[in-house]
Order: C-alpha cells, then sequence, then structure tokens
C-alpha cells in the first residue's frame, strides 16, 4: 500500500532560501516527489485550501501570507503512513514546541511563518492533491 501527502514550502520558507533543504530531507528519507511546482498561489485557491479556517481570526492574514510569494507544492508518495511521517518530520504548528532535528524546529519561530505545509490526514491530503495538482495526482 502507497500513501500520497501534499507538502507546500510556504513563501517564508521560500524566501529564506530553504527550498533545497527541504526538498533534499523529503529525498534522503526515501519518499518519492512525483510532482513539484513553484508558482504564486491564487486568493482563490488559498481560501479553499484553507477553507476549514474560514472562521477564525487569523484567516485573512493566513491567506495574505500564503499568497504574498512563490510557494514550492510537492505531490510526495511513500508506503503506509507516509503522510503522518512527514507532519512527523515538519514539527507542531507552533514552531517554539517544534523539537530540534524537525523542520520547523530547526528553521522557524513563528506560528504565521512556519516554513512549510503538509497535508493532515489521508483524506485532506487527496483533497489538496486535488486542488493544486489535478485529480491524477490524488491517486
Ligand atoms: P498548515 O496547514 O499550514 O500546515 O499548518 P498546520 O496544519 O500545522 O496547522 P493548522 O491547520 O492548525 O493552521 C493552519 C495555518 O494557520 C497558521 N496559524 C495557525 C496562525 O497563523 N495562527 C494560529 O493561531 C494558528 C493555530 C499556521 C498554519
Amino acid at each position: 500500500m502507497s500513501e500520497r501527502s501534499f507538502v507546500m514550502v510556504k513563501p517564508d520558507g521560500v524566501a529564506a532560501g530553504l527550498t533545497g533543504e527541504i526538498v533534499g530531507r523529503i529525498e534522503r528519507r526515501g519518499l518519492g516527489i512525483l510532482a513539484l511546482e513553484k508558482r504564486v498561489m491564487a486568493r482563490e485557491v488559498a481560501e479553499e485550501h484553507y477553507g476549514e479556517h474560514r472562521e477564525r481570526p487569523f484567516f485573512g492574514e493566513l491567506v495574505e501570507f500564503i499568497t504574498s510569494g512563490p510557494v514550492v507544492m510537492m505531490a510526495v508518495e511513500g508506503p503506509e503512513g507516509t503522510v503522518e511521517a512527514l507532519r512527523t518530520m515538519m514539527g507542531p504548528t507552533n514552531p517554539l514546541d517544534a523539537p530540534p532535528g524537525t523542520i520547523r524546529g530547526d528553521f522557524a519561530t513563528d506560528v504565521g511563518r512556519n516554513v512549510i505545509h503538509g497535508s493532515d490526514g489521508p483524506e485532506s491530503a487527496a483533497r489538496e492533491l486535488t486542488l493544486h495538482f489535478g485529480a491524477e495526482l490524488a491517486g
């Protein structure tokens, strides 16, 4: 059984020159990168991506931030459990809680500028892969 996730280097990570580091960690872990694209996310796509946060006070800022510059989006594939393994590699949402060795623990301090996104489960992975890459890549 294989599993796919949607992973994205956020605008702060791209601006800080962390794309290679993050792609390298994913590759060295032995996961497959099925697709990779750098682009600025359209506002409507960002609002859809973060739809579950629409009512939260930080929604406006979140959409502003994620559309503020190019992101690097990836479709990542590996064995069953890959979605969760990528979340573990990223560390908790608040980088101050993230242990050293995780991407956020090594490269971030601010919850609103936390360098990377990864789907939080196989269902959101399918939704996000479809939204950003099309249904073929959702697996
Ligand atoms: P993403 O979706 O960006 O990978 O983050 P997480 O899956 O780790 O966390 P999330 O969905 O709870 O939050 C989405 C996004 O909102 C930002 N955020 C979050 C924020 O700016 N302020 C906050 O208080 C929270 C909770 C960070 C990630």
